[in-house]
């Protein structure tokens, strides 16, 4: 099959161009990875590239050890995607120890992939053991609002996710779990993957202070969803903070437990603390 018309390659690519429409993706900001199952690479296998060289990943991967990943290039724009594919994507294959990557496709105007390589595989890593193999896409977006509410509230994993919360009742069905947050890092590099992948243990969200956001889920659906009503909660809390500094009003920690009751999901109570 023409590499273009697998069913996953569509999905990436839309999901790819619905966050440059949501204004996530300035120049080149934000990447996106899916791990492939065995069948699809299957059914593109002879459309894929000769064999090129082995590159150092920068992390260890022993888990995606013989993985084949579609990702965005370093370098590439997220409106770009949609026009030409080829020029923005490429498929890389993990060699057997999973320390290197070699690419398999795309790219044809030369480059390589996304500069999160190392924060993406490492949560590919994490997110495939804790999952039982279930989470396959890693997104990183620079979500406006996110961002904003990193220079005014405390970075906090227990503040973030029970200020998040509040702003709208589906969120902590969303997510439960909760979302972790990072100080101020470089980017790009081996700290701040390892430092992702230790939040990837416990959530399925990380926030980037000053920067962005990463997101882990089983499908492209999914893991946009999860970036989208964590964007919009954000949103409505930027609008709330710009009116008044306090609430008149809330959801109570009260109001949490019967929630999670009604649609039978576990809130930790360190989420529940009183203010
Ligand atoms: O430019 O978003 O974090 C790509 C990025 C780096
Ligand atoms: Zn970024």
């Amino acid at each position: 099959m023409k590499i273009l018309d697998a069913k996953f390659v569509q999905d990436f690519i839309k999901m790819a161009d619905d966050g440059y429409q949501q204004g996530w993706h300035e120049r080149n900001g934000g990447n996106l990875s899916y791990r492939i199952k065995p069948e699809e690479v299957e059914i593109i296998r002879n459309r894929l590239d000769e064999k090129g060289e082995w590159i150092p990943i920068g992390v260890s991967v022993p888990d995606l050890a013989g993985e084949f990943f579609m990702v965005t290039g370093t370098g590439k724009y997220f409106r770009n995607i949609i026009v030409d594919p080829e020029a923005c994507l490429t498929i890389i294959e993990i060699d057997e120890k999973g320390e290197n990557y070699r690419k398999r496709w795309g790219l044809v105007e030369g480059g390589g992939p996304t500069s999160e390589l190392p924060t993406h595989l490492m949560n590919h890593e994490v997110k495939k053991r804790v999952s039982g193999g279930k989470h396959r896409v890693i997104y990183h977006a620079h979500t406006t609002n996110v961002i904003a509410l990193t220079f005014v509230l405390p970075l906090k994993d227990e503040i973030f996710t029970r200020e998040l919360w509040e702003m709208a009742t589906e969120c902590p069905i969303v997510f439960p779990d909760g979302v972790g947050v990072i100080g101020w890092m470089v980017p790009g590099g081996r700290e701040i993957a390892i430092e992702t992948g230790k939040l990837m243990e416990k959530y399925d969200a990380v926030i980037w202070a000053h920067h962005g956001m990463f997101c882990s889920g089983e499908s492209f659906d999914l893991t946009f969803g999860l970036m989208h009503t964590i964007e919009k909660s954000a949103e409505i809390l930027i609008k709330v903070l710009s009116m008044k500094p306090d609430k008149l009003q809330t959801i109570t920690p009260d109001n949490f437990r019967d929630l999670a009751v009604a649609f039978h999901v576990q809130l930790p109570e360190r989420f529940l603390y009183e203010k």
